[in-house]
């Protein structure tokens, strides 16, 4: 049968030829980043729109399917995306004139919308968008027309071989292959000029005035058990941050506005030059399930907030500071907390002994004890306004979480686990709990709902850290369930009642099932 121009014969070819010009699309938009506007790639400025449009609930669905491989899910399902809408340009392409190149247009528009809408956008942010769309437009426009061409009834070599044929292919290889060596090449020039790290590397940190003393009997050695410090390669990474935003020191500037005596603009080195100081502090994100692991402890090197503050000199009526990273984020801390000379609030620069690690904020970030990270733990910091509650509204706040949330004390159980039998016999059930800013008095275990047992706590570093605790066991063959409740320094017990993340942190205690094996 004869093949038609049209809509018979050929599409696998028109899907193709989209595909490809979808390719070109993206390389040409992402050399044109590289050279002229490295934050404005219109796929990352879509991906980062689309996670501060998601629906919350979607976000904890992606978080809990797929953990901190989230963002890589993101990618992966906006690159299916792309390659889906690109395939159905070439189709339509092939059906009608222009038809494929609207939806090229489209997908620019949308691009283009998002480069210029992030955060430390310029003009100069639009220019990748265009570019990739006229050339994306231009290939297709060509790549159809060579179809056509070959598809053509009667034309020369129809079907099989000829010119037209080969010119088509020569077209496709050439532009697919181009593509992908100059839009890899690009992206990976992007990030590795971009990336801060050897800055990082070579940042020599003053001597702190002070440093924290681990007492003896602070970490317990138990098998499983999850370390005081958590080292950073461990440390769990919470952001709304697609890519990880690199700021060299030396560019570096903390701006204190707002409701202020004074504004205040600080460097890196005017930072370091008010001396560091050292603190163990736990951190705990709003997200953390109960037994969760989104929650962890550093010794961060920092400068007292409240230092900072009292040189801008905040007014009457003030009573809330938004945090704002560079690319963006926001968060809202009471005033109060930051210049409370009993709650040590710090503008971090290290970690666990050496710089921020970039994804955890280098160069600056806030650690406050005692409040969750989307309410104080700003990464990137770049900006601190002093506002209040009633004018301003951090990231978070309209998107179904309070304005303030203090941690809420909890306790965990990390052995045994529920996934590993153990042995019958002496076993040590261990773990972690906080209480920040108050402290843990005392730690409790039910086993199969027998009399509440008090555990052995770790001597704490100070209130803002967690203390390990464990429990001697007499382990029986069979399965067995266990549940932990801690009690704080002011006498108040974790909450039984199980509530869900939103709009505060979870409560309840957490309960678990221990097999053990029979013996031999
Ligand atoms: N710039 C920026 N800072 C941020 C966030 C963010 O999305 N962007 N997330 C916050 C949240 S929700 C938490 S729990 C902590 C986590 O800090 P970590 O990733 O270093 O553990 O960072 C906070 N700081
Ligand atoms: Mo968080």
């Amino acid at each position: 049968m004869e093949h038609k121009t049209g809509s018979h014969g050929g599409r696998g070819w028109a899907a193709l030829a989209g595909v490809v010009s979808g390719a070109v699309f993206v390389a040409v938009a992402e050399i044109t980043a590289f050279a002229a506007a490295r934050d404005a790639s219109p796929l990352l400025a879509a991906g980062s729109f689309v996670i501060d449009i998601v629906p919350q609930w979607a976000k904890e669905l992606a978080i809990d399917l797929f953990g901190a491989n989230d963002k890589l899910f993101l990618l992966l399902t906006l690159g299916v995306g792309v390659l889906l809408a690109a395939a159905a340009a070439g189709l339509l392409e092939r059906r009608r004139r222009l038809a494929g190149v609207a939806v090229f247009a489209v997908a620019g528009a949308a691009g283009l919308a998002a480069a210029l809408t992030r955060t430390g956008a310029t003009p100069l942010s639009a220019l990748p968008s265009l570019a990739g769309t006229i050339a994306g437009c231009v290939f297709l426009t060509m790549s159809i027309a060579a179809l056509r061409r070959w598809r053509a009834p009667g034309a020369a070599g129809d079907g099989a071989s000829g010119p037209d044929r080969r010119r088509f292919l020569l077209l496709t290889a050439v532009g697919g292959v181009t593509a992908i060596v100059v839009g890899t090449g690009a992206r990976i020039g992007t990030m590795a000029t971009t990336s801060v790290a050897s800055v990082r590397k070579a940042l020599r940190l003053p001597e702190p005035l002070s440093r924290i003393t681990v007492p003896a009997g602070a970490e317990l050695d138990i098998p499983g058990l999850s370390p005081l410090f958590t080292p950073n390669a461990d440390f769990y990474r919470v952001d709304t941050a697609l890519t990880v935003p690199s700021l060299a020191p030396a560019d570096w500037r903390l701006t204190v506005d707002g409701m202020v005596g004074e504004k205040v603009e600080l460097s890196f080195d005017e930072l370091l030059r008010m001396g560091l100081r050292e603190y163990a502090v736990t951190l705990t994100c709003v997200s953390n399930q109960v037994g969760g692991d989104l929650v962890g402890t550093a010794r961060w090197l920092g400068v007292p907030v409240r230092e900072v503050l009292a040189r801008a000199k905040p007014e009457q009526g003030a009573d809330m500071v938004l945090s704002r990273s560079v690319d963006g984020f926001t968060a809202s801390t009471p005033l109060d907390a930051l210049t409370d000379p009993g709650r040590d609030a710090i503008l971090a620069v290290a970690m666990n002994g050496e710089p921020l690690p970039p994804e955890h904020g280098f160069p600056v970030r806030m650690v406050v004890p005692g409040l969750y990270g989307y309410v104080s733990a700003t990464k990137w910091l770049t900006r601190m306004t002093v506002t209040t509650f009633e004018k301003d509204q951090a990231y978070w706040t309209p998107r179904g979480y309070s304005a303030q949330a203090p941690i809420k004390l909890s306790s965990r159980i990390d052995t045994p686990r529920i996934d590993k039998e153990i042995p019958p016999g002496a076993a040590r059930i261990a773990g972690v709990a906080w209480a920040q800013t108050v402290g843990i008095a005392r730690v409790e275990v039910q086993i199969d709902g027998g009399a509440w047992q008090t555990a052995t706590l770790s001597t704490p570093v100070s209130a803002d850290t967690w203390v390990q605790w464990f429990l001697d066991w007499n382990a029986t063959s069979g399965s067995h369930t266990l549940v932990v409740r801690a009690t704080d320094r002011n006498g108040r017990m974790q909450e039984q009642e199980r509530t869900p993340i939103a709009p505060n942190g979870s409560t309840g205690w957490q309960s678990t099932v221990v097999r053990v094996g029979t013996a031999g």
